[in-house]
């Protein structure tokens, strides 16, 4: 990769106003894998700027124009695939295979949906015989992105803005810059018009908040924490401009006595996933009653056979976490489950046997956790689950909303009217039943401190639209 200490400005790879380098560190082995130059405010004005004076030809270029080049690129994020799956995978510790597979995948699956999307959009929608809605982009958008899905998170803001007719600014995470540097690569092959689609990096107290606070930045969109979300909201307040918000989760997994037979298995897997840094992870599992002890020795059971290994290592493991600070927290967080009480069923603190040198964690379960606990309200980030039995289904509703978050619920049953009826009382952005997924393009948000607005597919390029009545239209 050639242009590691540059940033993307204007259609050009420019060098930053001052020197300023930052060591990305490989988390599978704890070395600098790369080193890459932080922003400062010279940088990020100037990329401000050159979003700001493309933004009028953007907003007013056909569809067709900028739908060719949205498909130009799908074909460059293809050709180029296997360089994005190694990126990530150093970066940020994906194992190889999950890497290719659901890393680099999902960027390429939402591109395709908001293709799909895009096409069929209506942005001028007749209100009555003689009023017209138009929908206009807001103009000037900062995107920032963490590092846990790094190319998901990337296309989910950079493809629904450009499609509105926004103009764009992309800070991804320090900790994992490679793969947003590479997708700015190949943002450049795919020809798109100078200032439409910028990038530099930088932390978040530095290029972050100076683009959260900046005047001539019409939207910020977040994915990360709730602490810097709210940073960020505040950081925007002088300027009122708008905020969407993706933050953290505590998802529970509600499985009912007639869930299917590998409902738990499946659960603890899920929640074992990337390590567990995904902010959609089932990381409270409610079991009735009837089949606890069952659920017990499956979870255990699923938690010691869950490999852990370097990412480059073939195969279906789960790799380290992202960096040594996640990796503190997440053993402070198993720490204090003990010290307040919770029975450790599987895992614990430390690192698996063998695995010195990388962050790595052990997949962990804990019975008999209260709501009062630490484990039980803070997201933890980290390969750690939390299984719990329940009595009936008005009492595991209320646990399961018992979070200041609402990003995803999962409901484990064969009863469709119960699924139906539970899913309606779950205060949540999304209920996802039976393991079934979701379809390319549906809604992906959150409730309460899980964030606002929401992405994928049409509803997000409805996201960076402005709303406008013209009257006397006919
Ligand atoms: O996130 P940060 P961190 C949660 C998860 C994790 C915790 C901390 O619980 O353990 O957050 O992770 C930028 N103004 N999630 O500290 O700091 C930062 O540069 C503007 C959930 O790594 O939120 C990076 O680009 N920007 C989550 C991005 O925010 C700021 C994904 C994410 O970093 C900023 C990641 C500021 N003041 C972590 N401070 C999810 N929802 O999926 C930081 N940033």
């Amino acid at each position: 990769m050639s242009n590691l200490k540059k940033f993307y400005i204007n259609g050009q790879w420019v060098a930053p106003v001052a020197a300023n380098d930052f060591d990305v560190i490989n988390p599978s082995n704890e070395e600098v894998c790369a080193t890459i130059s932080l922003g400062s405010e010279a940088d990020t004005n100037a990329a401000v700027a050159a979003a700001r004076a493309a933004f009028e030809d953007w907003a007013f270029t056909p569809k067709a124009e900028k739908m060719a080049l949205l498909k130009k690129l799908l074909g460059v994020y293809n050709k180029r695939s296997e360089d994005m799956a190694q990126a990530m995978s150093t970066e940020m510790g994906a194992p190889i295979k999950m890497s290719r597979a659901q890393q680099v995948g999902a960027g390429s699956w939402h591109l395709e949906g908001f293709i799909k999307a895009f096409e069929k959009f209506e942005f001028d929608t007749p209100y009555t015989d003689s009023e017209m809605t138009l929908r206009e982009p807001i103009g000037v958008c900062a995107l920032i992105t963490p590092w846990n899905w790094p190319m998901n998170q990337i296309v989910l803001k950079v493809v629904p803005a450009l499609a509105a007719g926004c103009t764009v600014v992309l800070k991804p995470s320090e900790i994992a810059p490679l793969s947003g540097i590479l997708f700015s690569e190949f943002m450049d092959e795919a020809g798109f018009p100078a200032g439409v689609y910028n990038m530099v990096n930088g932390d978040g107290p530095g290029v972050g908040s100076q683009l959260s606070a900046h005047p001539d930045v019409d939207m910020v969109s977040f994915t990360g924490s709730s602490r810097a979300g709210k940073l960020i909201t505040k950081a925007a307040a002088d300027t009122l401009k708008r905020v969407s918000l993706e933050l953290g989760g505590k998802g529970a997994n509600i499985i009912f006595a007639d869930a299917r037979d590998n409902a738990v298995t499946d659960g603890a897997a899920r929640c074992f996933r990337n390590t567990g840094q995904s902010c959609n992870a089932p990381t409270r599992m409610f079991v009735e009653r009837s089949r606890y002890q069952e659920a017990v020795a499956q979870a255990k059971a699923t938690a010691e056979n869950t490999k852990v290994a370097p990412a480059s290592e073939d195969g279906g493991h789960i790799g380290p976490l992202v960096s040594e600070m996640q990796f503190n927290k997440v053993q402070d967080l198993i720490q204090k489950g003990i010290d307040e009480g919770a029975t450790l069923l599987a895992g614990g603190t430390g690192r698996p046997d063998g695995l010195n040198r990388g962050f790595y964690a052990r997949p962990t379960v804990f019975t008999d956790v209260t709501p009062d606990m630490t484990i039980y309200k803070e997201e933890i980030f980290g390969p750690v689950m939390c299984l719990m039995p329940f009595d009936s289904e008005a009492e595991v509703i209320e646990m399961a909303n018992d979070t200041p978050y609402g990003l995803t619920n999962y409901i484990q049953s064969e009863d469709t009217e119960k699924r139906r009826r539970v899913a309606r009382r779950l205060r949540s952005g999304m209920v996802e039943t039976n393991g079934s997924g979701f379809a390319q393009g549906s809604p992906f948000g959150g409730y309460k401190q899980s964030g606002n607005g929401r992405e994928g597919g049409a509803f997000g390029i409805e996201e960076f639209l402005e709303v406008k009545a013209v009257s006397g239209w006919k």
